[in-house]
């Protein structure tokens, strides 16, 4: 049995990092389908991610995408997320949306353009060193569309080129989030399409250097908790950035297209013991929220994860262990998935009311009127940048 005590411990100390783009007007390729009440600028985003965590109290931090969150002081920035009750976490870089980047950003076949995107990545950790955040996660959107374009290999030296010279401006207490993605925009071959280069490129840097995992980037039917046990393994797991998918790149919430999923990650998280913040796996959330309002789908996003959780820590490790070393399948599968069927919202319920909390943050944040003030509040919200 898991010891409840300790189980309800582990779920208090959980920390989950909400994205500031998910706060804004977000779209498909086809239509954003503007919300009122929506932040019109980084202040805001700011706001809305300190609301999420008054009510789920596991919220604390939100990360930053820049220059979608260009300010002129980023340091005041911090300290505005302070006075809120919120840090500024994880400072993603955009490499991405300008025309100069049609052919890549750091792997581009023009040096005038590297140059320029890697002038961004340090300019990112200029901006981590005001915010006080240690973790820069990149991704890169480089990639061709046709066999013969470019050069495969040579585009990989131009990649690790980039990456030494940022991982070499990185501070003592700085780390690198390399994310990787199967493919698009690219749709032929992507720089870093998969864990195992993002991987390599990381152990050429050097320790600071870690793999992000997007849960929404892989090919369907991958085997995503087995990834997570091999970089756990290997010391090189540094974050997620949760959604859900059904089909590709979805970026729906978390936990809503497949719970069980969920819940097998976060199982070889608690099994590597790698839950507590201290172990220093950022659990960032990368979702848009195109068609529900976004506060309270980014509060159930937060849940979806804590209940996955919550299920994890319930596994009898013991009684697994032993069914796995007795060769005993059927055993081991139903303890397994005896944890994955409890029901644990009450469990999750009585840790809210035990931090102060409501037990229902969605209900909660409906009856603050806090949707209702930020709809009268702000006029012409503005748009996190997908979809334009
Ligand atoms: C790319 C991605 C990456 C970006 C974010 C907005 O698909 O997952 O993390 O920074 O979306
Ligand atoms: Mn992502
Ligand atoms: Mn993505």
């Amino acid at each position: 049995m898991a010891d409840l005590a300790a189980v309800k411990r582990a779920l208090t100390a959980q920390r989950i990092e909400t994205p500031s783009w998910a706060y804004g007007n977000s779209g498909t390729r086809f239509k954003v389908f503007a919300q009122p009440g929506v932040p019109r600028n980084p202040e805001e985003k700011i706001a809305d991610a300190a609301a999420v965590h008054r009510f789920t109290g596991v919220a604390p931090t939100v990360a930053l995408h820049i220059p979608w969150d260009k300010v002129d002081d980023y340091a005041a920035l911090a300290r505005y997320a302070a006075d809120l009750g919120v840090g500024i976490g994880a400072i993603n870089t955009n490499v991405f949306q300008d025309d100069d980047y049609k052919l890549g950003s750091v792997t581009n076949p023009d040096p005038g353009i590297r140059r320029k995107a890697t002038d961004h990545l340090l300019e990112a950790i200029d901006i981590m060193d005001q915010t006080g955040s240690q973790d820069l996660k990149l991704w890169f959107s480089d990639g061709t569309n046709y066999p013969g374009q470019d050069d495969l290999r040579t585009r990989q030296d131009r990649l690790a080129a980039a990456l030494r010279e940022t991982y070499d401006r990185l501070g003592e207490n700085q780390r690198m989030l390399l994310e990787y993605k199967l493919f698009e925009p690219a749709f032929y071959a992507t720089d870093v399409p998969d864990w195992g280069t993002s991987y390599a490129h990381c152990i050429e840097l050097g320790n600071r250097a870690t793999v992000c995992i997007d849960t929404g980037h892989h090919a369907p039917g991958t085997n995503i908790e087995f990834i997570v046990a091999f970089l756990l393994r290997q010391g090189r797991l540094g974050a997620f950035d949760f959604n859900s998918r059904f089909y590709a790149d979805d970026d729906l919430m978390v936990g809503a297209a497949d719970p069980f999923q969920l819940f097998r990650i976060m199982y070889e998280i608690v099994r590597a013991d790698a839950l507590d913040p201290a172990y220093g796996i950022a659990f960032m959330l990368d979702q848009c929220h195109n068609i529900e309002r976004k506060i309270p789908a980014i509060i159930r996003s937060v849940m979806n994860v804590q209940e996955a959780t919550a299920k994890a820590l319930l596994v009898d490790r013991d009684a697994l262990t032993a069914a796995q070393n007795a060769g005993d399948v059927l055993e081991a599968n139903s303890v397994f998935m005896d944890a994955y069927n409890t029901d644990v919202r009450p469990l999750l319920a009585e840790v809210r009311t035990d931090a102060g909390l409501d037990p229902n943050p969605v209900a909660a944040y409906k009856r603050s009127g806090y949707d209702e003030k930020i709809i009268a509040d702000r006029v012409g919200g503005t748009q996190a940048g997908w979809g334009a």
